[in-house]
């Protein structure tokens, strides 16, 4: 960046007008940073464009000075996507958060990038529909980063990530180029479908301005089971009996020092009477599926593979055994744990587990790891807390090289090193270990075509 600080805002509120930049340090801070704190926030000023023509006049302008941009959704992200310390503009979508269109004979909802997830979802149920994706920061984060991100979440098993709701994007690139990409059909088989490049693009190609997304007929009314397993081998024997019965929305696993932690944090009392040290949480739509529910427990009981088991009698129960898995993430932010987010096929978890579960005891000994997610995905989330003495840099140091043999493991077994929380700055060393040297080379090139001054969020996934 060679301009001043002064001059750069200067240029930007030129364009945007005064309220359309903030160059304040409490913004810095606020903007410049997501969930993981990785490195102090730094950026320059944060731009704050109200139109797809302002964001398009802003990498325009941005791609003229070489200032490099990093674009800035609700800052919920895990992987340091976001993260703007090195005098980067923070190009922020929150007044960008409007409805375009919902199409109730389609399915379908055009937004604005800022718009928050949960309105998303609140649009959608005026509609008399449904969005399919859910996850506990939907209260806060942006359909544009969802989309930027591909965010994945709770009800993966039954809708798929957000790629598969996204039909058509709006997009401004890297070279100042405003793209409809898909225009929100359902067939168009005209050459590559660039839409699916910027989902889960990181920010890297450009900036995602508007979403249209699909949506669903509104699920039944919930119904939902926390199942006590005796070991980790029971819980996929679970996932066959269970979707063998019926169809579930949701599939979750958590160990039992994440749920002790999540009860005291609640101050709710053992939802099960017997202690075990996996739990499956299943959620399904009740009606017409209850007794298939209950008979699959039976048999999962009688074949030893359940130990204790309860299944909601009312929306406020399932709402409560929710909060046990959903609380999860929140109550353990505050050991500011370490956190790794992996996928597996399916069939291959039991062979993974039990190898990870002896390697974590060796890589992380005498540090606590709590394991859960969403497991009829095949994603695993791994938390290793920080000890309230423990020194910073020595702790990360020793989780990131446990990383590094789990992701030894992850690729060994032919999984990913990031299941949904990208790769940002804080996966970047492990990106070779899910994908090919070729795979790499051709990201780096497919970056060039769409961004070649490099100022789209320059450093995140590779270097
Ligand atoms: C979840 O599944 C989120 O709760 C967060 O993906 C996971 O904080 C985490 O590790
Ligand atoms: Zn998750």
């Amino acid at each position: 960046m060679s301009a001043t600080p002064a001059a750069v805002a200067r240029s930007l509120r030129e364009m945007l007008g005064a309220d359309g930049v903030l160059d304040d340090p409490q913004a810095a801070a606020r903007y410049g940073t997501d969930r993981t704190a990785l490195a102090p926030p730094d950026p320059v000023c944060v731009a704050l464009p109200r139109t797809p023509g302002e964001v398009r006049a802003i990498v325009g302008l941005a791609r003229r000075a070489r200032w490099s941009l990093v674009p800035s959704g609700g800052r919920t992200g895990l992987s340091g996507g976001a993260l703007a310390a090195h005098g980067e503009i923070v190009v922020s979508l929150e007044r960008m958060n409007g409805l375009l269109a919902i199409d109730p004979v389609e399915r379908s909802i055009t937004v604005e990038a800022g718009m928050i997830t949960a309105d998303v979802q609140h649009h959608a149920a005026a509609a008399g529909l449904f969005y399919g994706v859910d996850f506990a920061s939907a209260g806060s984060s942006q359909i544009g980063g969802n989309v930027a991100t591909n965010a994945g979440g709770i009800r993966v098993i039954r809708y798929g990530m957000t790629r598969e709701q996204v039909r058509g994007l709006g997009v401004v690139d890297g070279r100042g180029e405003a793209m409809e990409l898909n225009r929100g059909l359902v067939k168009n088989n005209t050459g590559l479908d660039l839409r699916h490049l910027f989902v889960g693009s990181e920010g890297i190609l450009g900036i995602v301005t508007t979403v249209t997304l699909a949506l669903h007929p509104p699920p039944g009314a919930p119904a939902v089971m926390l199942l006590a397993v005796p070991d980790f081998a029971s819980i996929l024997e679970v996932l066959h009996t269970i979707r063998s019965a019926l169809a579930p929305n949701a599939f979750e696993f958590f160990g039992h020092n994440g749920l002790l932690r999540v009860q005291q944090a609640l101050g709710v009392r053992p939802p099960l009477a017997v202690a075990a040290p996996f739990y499956v949480l299943l959620e399904f739509d009740e009606q017409d599926q209850r007794e298939s529910a209950l008979a699959a427990l039976d048999r999962l009981v009688d074949a030893g593979r359940v130990l204790d088991g309860v299944l909601s009698q009312t929306l406020a129960q399932a709402q409560e055994l929710w909060r046990l898995r959903e609380a999860m993430s929140e109550t353990l932010a505050r050991w500011r744990p370490w956190k790794n987010d992996i996928a597996l096929r399916v069939p291959q978890l039991p062979a993974f587990v039990e190898r990870a579960q002896a390697l974590v005891e060796r890589e992380y000994a005498g540090l606590e790891v709590v394991w859960y997610g969403h497991i009829g995905d095949g994603n695993l989330h791994l938390n290793v807390l920080r000890p309230e003495d423990a020194d910073n840099a020595g702790f990360a140091a020793l989780c990131s090289a446990g990383s590094q043999r789990i992701a030894e493991l992850v690729a060994g077994c032919g999984g990913s090193v990031s299941a949904e929380h990208g790769i940002g700055l804080l996966k970047k060393g492990l990106l070779a270990y899910s994908r090919s040297a070729a795979e790499i080379a051709a990201m780096r090139a497919i970056k060039r075509v769409f961004d070649p001054a490099g100022i789209m969020n320059p450093g995140k996934v590779f270097d």
